[in-house]
């Protein structure tokens, strides 16, 4: 999985009116032809090859506070804690009592594509979305300034409602990433310096997050990561990768402990991990790596189902889970909370559900890219109905593609010209409108 878009329709838009892009629009890559200037304020900022984007200075930024969605709280907690000032985690599930922030990244990608929809109805529920709190993805280093200034958003948001605010983010950017696919490869390699320079990277998330203690920061850490040690190591590249991504993940989780981070590690999915040959073993790794870590109590547990697709709770089993009995993420977490309790390790867990909206729709478990016919799912809430799951949250930036359908791309992944991808898709990270656009028009419950 990859996840940082462009503003593409946007920046069609404003680079053909203006010389310059605006504050997250596309300022270069290759085959792009538009505004290579940006908007006063940002700066181009490279990403990959095929994509560099305009970013908010972190001194000079003038990004207004973003919009927030309060979190409707089960009625079993009445109380809150105290914000993250103390180097003690506070008891309990870490988002009650607190309001996501929204990304104001993300309301502008929504913003930006809702203008897009001529039918005045769907681009009414588009704009919705850029309410509704997202994660914000960190797979870059030099996107990490930028969380300098959603802390100070937050911050002041803060301030000004008295609603406090917790900030999501997605630590996402190890050496040799995503060792199993190809499509959401990572800017660092382990053979070219990668664990030092990974270390920079969470260094600076530190320094930024350090100087916001006001406001609570939660973090899914690595996603796929830990789960590709668990099925993958007769891949050749997870092989080679796996002591690195476990040094790695073990520095992350140490270093943002220290500055009070909340964390839940990520577990895959009922369809991956959820298999009853990969519980154990899962539950394995995922104990040592916390224990490896001092058992820091700011590990609160496991993220699942982050950037995939299947249901909280299944109104029956999708065919292709057959042979599964964990066949929704419920029946994996309530199967994998008892192992993992009883090797030590009291994880609580939150769960993505902002494209799982609709279920039956792949043709195999493992299809993950940009599968057609998905919508939006449940909506952010800590009203679960299961003891062990602190939140439904929305990791995934619904909108933000997956990976490229082309084949010539060095990034091309198969999984993502199979039957049930949406073709054609663009190069991973950007902006996939008519993907938007199905989310929009599928959400369950409707937008
Ligand atoms: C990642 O892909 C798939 O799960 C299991 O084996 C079986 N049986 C991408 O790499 C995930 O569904 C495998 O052990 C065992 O008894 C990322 O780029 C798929 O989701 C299990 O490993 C027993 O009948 C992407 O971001 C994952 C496999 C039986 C991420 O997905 C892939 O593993 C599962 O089959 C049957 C997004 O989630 C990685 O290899 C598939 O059903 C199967």
């Amino acid at each position: 999985m990859f996840k940082f878009a462009s503003l593409l329709a946007f920046v069609t838009l404003a680079s053909s009116v203006a010389a310059q892009a605006p504050i997250y629009g596309q300022c270069g890559g290759q085959g792009w032809s538009g505004a290579t200037a940006c908007a006063a304020g940002s700066v181009c900022t490279y990403s990959n090859d095929y994509y560099s984007q305009c970013l908010p200075g972190a001194a000079s930024s003038t990004t207004a506070p973003a919009s927030t969605v309060s979190v409707p709280t089960s009625t079993a907690s009445g109380t809150s804690s105290a914000p993250s000032s103390t180097s003690t985690a506070a008891a309990g599930n870490p988002f009650e009592g607190y309001e996501i922030f929204a990304s104001p990244y993300y309301a502008a990608e929504v913003a930006a594509a809702a203008a897009n929809i001529t039918d005045s109805t769907l681009a009414g529920k588009a704009a919705s979305v850029a309410n509704i709190p997202t994660f914000t993805w960190f797979d870059q280093v030099a996107k990490v300034p930028t969380l300098g200034t959603y802390l100070a958003n937050a911050t002041a948001l803060q301030t000004s409602s008295g609603s406090k605010q917790i900030v999501p983010i997605v630590v996402y950017d190890l050496p040799d990433r995503d060792c199993a696919a190809s499509a959401s490869n990572g800017e660092f390699s382990i053979a070219d310096n990668g664990e030092a320079n990974y270390k920079d990277y969470i260094d600076q998330l530190v320094a930024q997050i350090k100087q916001y203690p006001d406001v609570r920061v939660v973090a899914v850490i690595e996603p796929d990561s830990l789960a590709n040690l668990v099925t993958n190591l007769s891949v050749e590249k997870c092989a080679n990768a796996q002591t690195t991504y476990l040094a790695c993940v073990n520095y992350a989780i140490e270093q943002l402990a220290t500055v009070n981070v909340y964390m839940y590690l990520d577990a895959g999915h009922a369809g991956w991990l959820g298999w009853p040959a990969n519980l154990s073993p899962a539950a394995t790794l995922f104990t040592q790596v916390y224990q490896n870590a001092g058992s820091s109590p700011f590990v609160r547990g496991l993220a699942t189902n982050v950037a995939n697709y299947n249901a909280l709770v299944a109104a029956s089993p999708d065919p292709i889970t057959q042979g599964n009995p964990n066949y929704d993420e419920s029946l994996y977490i309530n199967a994998l909370a008892p192992v993992i309790h009883s090797a030590g390790f009291p994880a609580q867990f939150i769960v993505d559900q902002g494209r799982a909206g609709v279920q039956n729709i792949r043709a195999a478990w493992g299809d993950w890219c940009n599968v057609k016919g998905a919508g939006f799912g449940t909506q952010p809430t800590t009203d679960t109905g299961d003891s062990l799951i602190d939140a439904i949250v929305w990791v995934k930036p619904g909108g933000e593609c997956d990976g490229t359908s082309n084949s010539s791309s060095p990034r091309y992944d198969p999984h993502c010209s199979l039957s049930d991808a949406t073709i054609p898709a663009p190069e991973a990270g950007t902006w996939f409108q008519t993907y938007f656009e199905t989310l929009v028009s599928a959400a369950n419950p409707a937008l």
